[in-house]
């Protein structure tokens, strides 16, 4: 077991560095281990979306991004959060809230650099696809220095240590500053590769906290299914959306289909496997059919 995570970890290039934008001759090694095997039904359950879906809009409204700090009891130190409002945010209204999460070489801001998720909401919500609601993007490594430094694999565990952060501390000092709805059917988890990985954990472990969980190329720390779905007739009463994607290139396929392989036949999830790698573009595309399923 060490062995392979030596090797994914050699095989490791984390989306979009300035490295591979500085070194273009370099093959590509977007994926993680041995490329997948595809099954019958690794299929997109939804088009790519069409073009200009993240363009930004001059004539619609936006909603407004803003990184605050609040006091972690879990870590010990003051960190760092990226919170979006709506337009036409009030504390008159009380927003649902969705926490999205980042993967193993990112931080607060790797959400807002991959898919702008602000922009994606302006643009359904002037469409009238998707509902206004608060998006916080949190940093997902629980430890004192949160940064991406080094080799990101060795802050792993700090990835579990989240939980508590984001129970005990995000969730609280979000409901303290914000107008927020907090009741379980208006929040929502989800995220991408690591993040993916965490939402699963720690929301389908917590169903009377989340009711929404999203995992997006979800990485090898998603624990295994028969530990996060024991009952599977009570989740799926408790579950308003549980969101399983992957792209068909990414070498990581196999976590999620490992999930769904499980849930097959329970009707819980929704299964989409696009034409994508471990890259934002399945990222973007994903979140993007997610806002438009997530409080509605
Ligand atoms: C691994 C391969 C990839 C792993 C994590 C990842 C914890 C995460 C990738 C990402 O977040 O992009 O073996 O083990």
């Amino acid at each position: 077991m060490k062995l392979l995570a030596f090797f994914l970890t050699l095989a490791v290039t984390l989306p979009v560095t300035a490295q591979d934008d500085a070194q273009p001759e370099r093959p590509q090694r977007r994926r993680f281990g041995a490329p997948p095997k595809l099954n019958e039904d690794d299929k997109a359950a939804f088009p790519d979306p069409a073009a200009g879906f993240s363009a930004v809009r001059e004539d619609i409204p936006h909603g407004k991004l803003e990184m605050i700090e609040y006091e972690s009891k879990t870590v010990g130190t003051t960190r760092k959060m990226n919170v979006y409002t709506p337009p036409g945010y009030s504390s008159e209204k009380k927003y649902p809230v969705l926490y999205l999460l980042h993967g193993i070489g990112g931080d607060e801001t790797e959400w807002q650099r991959f898919a702008q998720p602000g922009n994606l909401l302006d643009n359904l919500m002037a469409d009238g696809k998707a509902k206004p609601m608060i998006i916080v993007m949190p940093n997902g490594r629980a430890q004192k220095n949160d940064r991406a430094e080094g080799n990101v694999f060795e802050a792993a565990p700090a990835f579990a240590v989240f939980e508590r952060d984001l129970l005990d501390d995000v969730i609280p000092a979000i409901e303290a500053r914000y107008s927020v709805d907090t009741n379980r059917e208006q929040r929502a988890l989800a995220g991408l590769s690591m993040g993916g990985g965490q939402s699963l954990n720690f929301g389908l472990t917590h169903l009377d906290t989340f009711a929404w969980v999203g995992g997006f190329s979800s990485a090898p720390n998603t624990k295994q299914p028969e530990e996060l779905v024991p009952d599977a007739d009570a989740a799926k009463r408790q579950l308003k959306l549980m969101w399983l994607s992957c792209g068909n290139k990414d070498g990581l396929l196999g976590v999620s289909q490992n999930m769904h392989a499980f849930l097959k036949g329970h009707e819980i999830h929704i299964w989409h496997v696009d034409g994508n790698g471990h890259d934002p573009t399945h990222w973007q595309n994903s979140l993007y059919y997610f806002l438009q399923k997530v409080f509605m």
